[in-house]
């Protein structure tokens, strides 16, 4: 039995050790863009906001007019992780008609990140310039590393308005900025449809899952996921009209690297290993 014990510690030795290389290895932190809408609320660098499984600290605070952060002539403000560390070369580019908030409570992190969001005009899109209000609001992420892109990313997006019923189509498409003017590209996820719920501190969050645009989802997040572009711009286009008015908000997004699938085989293997030395004690 001693000798035995000395196996399975063994084995749990190398777990342990296993585990310890995984998180050593460069695992990108998340990126989070909150709009900070028209009252301006901020997140605190302390704030923990985020949908389940994706909540984040050292938020990236904007208002409504993105430019170029940090812009490749004139710097600024650079755009940081959750580890509230400058991402080296990614830029945010955005924009949007307007900012607005849905009169949702402030009081929580997760409430200050749903409050304030870049709004629409609410008139169709068309043509292909994203310099057209009518193609705003649009979220760009340019220059992502690869340890965003070798291991592939998702995309999370909140959506909340003002308005009950309002929203529309969400997806996520290649940047084209090649001649220097903001271009529409080709869309690379599905597309999404979702339709205000409500305001968050009422419902909570609540993920939107369809791709039928004549049954969208009553919610106010949408996750993309298996993406490895470097260049990368969010969409939206309005569709379902509440009193006269289209809107499709964006409240946030958030990059979240995906863990190597090779890290997770290497984990698992140990699991299991571990397990039938267990077995063969009792
Ligand atoms: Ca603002
Ligand atoms: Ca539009
Ligand atoms: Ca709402
Ligand atoms: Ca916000």
């Amino acid at each position: 039995m001693k000798f035995s014990g000395t196996k399975t510690l063994s084995a749990a030795a190398v777990v342990v050790t296993l585990c310890s290389g995984i998180s050593d290895q460069a695992q990108a932190a998340a990126i989070g863009l909150n709009f900070n809408g028209n009252d301006n609320v901020n997140l605190a660098a302390g704030d923990l906001a985020g949908a389940p499984g994706y909540a984040q600290l050292n938020w990236n605070n904007f208002d409504k007019y993105g430019g170029d952060f940090p812009n490749t002539t004139t710097g600024g403000t650079s755009v940081k992780d959750e580890t509230g560390v400058t991402v080296p070369n990614v830029r945010a580019d955005f924009d949007a008609t307007g900012e607005f908030n849905s009169g949702s409570s402030t009081a929580t992190p997760n409430g200050r990140l749903m409050n304030g969001y870049q709004d629409s005009n609410g008139n169709p899109n068309s043509g292909t310039s994203l310099n057209s209000d009518q193609n705003r609001p649009y979220v760009g992420i340019f220059n992502l590393g690869t340890d965003y892109t070798s291991g592939g990313y998702s995309v999370i997006v909140y959506t909340d308005g003002d308005t009950t019923g309002r929203g529309g189509a969400f997806w996520i498409e290649t940047a084209n900025y090649s001649d220097g003017r903001n271009q529409t590209g080709t869309a690379i996820t599905p597309t999404y449809y979702a339709q205000d719920p409500g305001n968050f501190n009422d419902t909570g969050f609540v993920q939107v899952t369809s791709i039928i645009s004549g049954s969208p989802t009553q919610g106010n997040y949408i996750v993309f996921t298996g993406l490895t572009s470097a260049n990368i711009v969010v969409r939206a286009d309005e569709i379902y009209d509440v009193g006269g008015f289209k809107r499709t908000p964006i409240n946030g997004i958030q990059i979240v690297a995906i863990p190597e699938p090779a890290s997770m085989a290497i984990a698992v293997a140990a699991g299991f290993g571990l397990l039938g030395r267990r077995r063969r004690l009792i």
